[in-house]
């Protein structure tokens, strides 16, 4: 059993890539676990085989005089006390991989402690990694881009996996962005350039994001960038050959390995 956890703010594609990967994946024979993580989910683009509303909502939550977010916290938080039932139902399925379809409130996961420490608890003694998913919206213009990046370093840094970042939406990208820009986002000194060439912004933010490109590719975690597209299931093929080879002991995955990462 080996855990994906899907994770981007929202509306950036996480339930339908979780169908569309599952779906894809086993195509070629694995047996595919979906795992519905988000207790305010309302509707979802695939049968899940755990949901994690059977345990918790946030409705429940909010009856105690919780706010919609708050109560969000609230019952990720509380999942704690369901992790070893729903580990069990998985262990039954025995599948190969397991998709984790994780809330879009981003804090859950770059902020706060919960978060982890449930995934933790769900992945343990077992290998897990995550997707992060930058919307294609973000890559428009360079503060964007650079902010999403950032963002996904501080996921990685609170989740303490290998992470596998890919852009969704690819197929609204216009071509240039997607041949040209896509491939280059890990390269050194690329990002600087994208800030170096947009004159309208100021100099202190421009400071600001020099430090931060520089410090992204610094930290060497970017990397290959993957667009995936429901619509491009030659993307998805790239997905999880990037998976694949990321558990069977890729640079990414000896790199958390000797850092002592929950893998
Ligand atoms: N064009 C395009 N739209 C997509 C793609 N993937 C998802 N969408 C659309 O993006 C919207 C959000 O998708 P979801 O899968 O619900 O996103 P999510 O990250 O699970 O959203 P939250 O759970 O609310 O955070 C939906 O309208 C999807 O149809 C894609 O590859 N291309
Ligand atoms: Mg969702």
């Amino acid at each position: 059993m080996k855990f994906i956890i899907m994770v981007g703010p929202a509306g950036s594609g996480k339930s339908t890539l979780t169908g569309e990967l599952a779906a894809h994946m086993e195509s070629f024979g694995p047996v595919v676990a979906r795992v519905n993580f988000d207790p305010a989910a309302e509707s979802l683009p695939y049968d899940a085989d755990v949901d994690v509303r059977k345990y918790v909502t946030v409705y429940e939550f909010m009856a105690k005089g919780l706010g919609p977010n708050g109560a969000l916290v609230a019952a990720v938080d509380s999942l704690i006390n369901h992790v070893f039932d729903i580990r069990g139902v998985l262990e039954d399925i025995k599948p190969d991989y397991v998709i984790v379809d994780t809330p879009g409130q981003m804090e859950l996961f770059a902020y706060r402690h919960g978060g982890p420490v449930v995934l933790d608890a769900l992945t343990y003694n077992y290998p897990s990694l995550t997707v992060f998913l930058v919307d294609a919206v973000f890559l428009e213009n360079p503060s964007s881009i650079i902010s999403a990046l950032t963002l996904a370093s501080s996921v990685a840094v609170r989740l303490k996996r290998p992470q596998v970042n890919v852009v969704s939406k690819a197929d609204l990208l216009l071509p240039e962005v997607l041949n040209e820009l896509v491939p280059r986002l890990g390269e050194e000194g690329f990002l600087e350039s994208l800030v170096s060439s947009d004159e309208a912004i100021d100099p202190y933010t421009r400071t600001l994001m020099l430090n931060l490109s520089s410090a992204l590719y610094k930290a060497g975690f970017i990397g290959e960038v993957i667009p995936v597209s429901t619509g491009m299931p030659e993307t998805l093929d790239a997905l999880y050959a990037k998976i694949q080879q990321v558990f069977s002991g890729g640079e990414e995955y000896k790199y958390y390995d000797v850092v002592g990462g929950n893998y």
